[in-house]
């Protein structure tokens, strides 16, 4: 894994890297598993979120729309409610979520070794799904490239384990204040990340700067225009009493996440009934 800061080489994904903190496993997912996530993939509905309410004048600049569509399970941390982030940002911002689909559930019971090296004993109750992938709005133009995830930190407690379907990305370590990353690593298809600790998940941030172009799996979403060629899943622990039914959000959170369970609510069942668990007002 080690690529000094100057010459940031990244590591080419096709090996196994164990280091306190940071796993990479290429080919953990099996053929036949991959198969399955591509399908599930395939099938759902993400949604483009904006990090800013309607009606919050930072939503009026043009780059308040994440970079890529989500969906999440198991709770779902809508962007404009901000994200789950101990010891302040912890209530108001957990909707639950609809649950696994059994190849997750298979996959995290064959990652209970890599996640107990990490001191995690419980498996992780909640995911992001992320689509990355180029948008053409105008036929006439180009496509514009979103496949990128700006630098962050997941503040859930516990190791995060990230599984790749799709073309490699290149997946960065860095100080929030440096452009130059620490370390970089492409990530494959049906590969996963382990981060845990000190190093790996508190002091250092992680971000993915670019995808490769390619269409094999071939990965679809129903969004108009938007062709994605890598989707990643992010799963993280949050305590179950920050999850709340949309119901049991403040009215004012309510507000905010009410456009996004709206559209969820088309194509789900679920979240049709997550939209009747508010308090009748009549
Ligand atoms: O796409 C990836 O591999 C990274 C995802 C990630 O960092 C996140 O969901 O927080």
């Amino acid at each position: 894994m080690r690529a000094p800061p100057e010459s940031p080489t990244p590591l080419r994904g096709d090996v196994r890297v164990d280091e306190p903190g940071f796993t990479y496993v290429p080919r953990f997912i099996s053929q036949e598993d991959a198969v399955e996530l591509v399908a599930y993939f395939n099938s759902l509905h993400p949604v483009w979120e904006s990090r800013y309410a309607d009606g919050d004048p930072r939503a009026r600049g043009s780059n308040s729309r994440l970079t890529r569509p989500v969906y999440w399970l198991g709770a779902w941390q809508f962007a404009g409610l901000g994200y789950y982030a101990p010891p302040e940002h912890v209530h108001d911002r957990c909707v639950r979520a609809e649950p696994f689909p059994p190849v997750f559930q298979r996959l995290l019971q064959a990652l209970r070794p890599v996640l107990a090296d990490h001191g995690d004993t419980e498996l992780p109750n909640t995911c992001l799904i992320n689509y990355y992938g180029s948008e053409r709005l105008d036929p006439k133009g180009p496509p514009v490239d979103y496949a990128r995830l700006r630098l962050h930190r997941d503040a859930e407690p516990g190791a995060v384990a990230m599984f790749s379907i799709g073309q490699p990305a290149q997946f960065e370590f860095a100080m929030p204040e440096a452009k130059a990353p620490e370390y970089s690593q492409w990530v494959r298809n049906r590969s996963i990340v382990v981060i845990s600790g000190d190093e790996y998940k508190d002091r250092l941030y992680h971000r993915i700067t670019r995808v490769r172009h390619g269409q094999d799996p071939v990965l679809t979403t129903p969004l108009p225009a938007f062709n994605v060629r890598r989707v990643s899943v992010s799963f993280r622990h949050v305590p179950e009493s920050a999850i709340v039914d949309f119901g049991g959000l403040s009215s004012q959170a309510q507000a905010v996440a009410l456009p996004y369970v709206q559209r969820l609510a088309e194509h789900s069942e679920y979240w049709q009934h997550q939209l009747q668990s508010r308090p009748s007002t009549t």
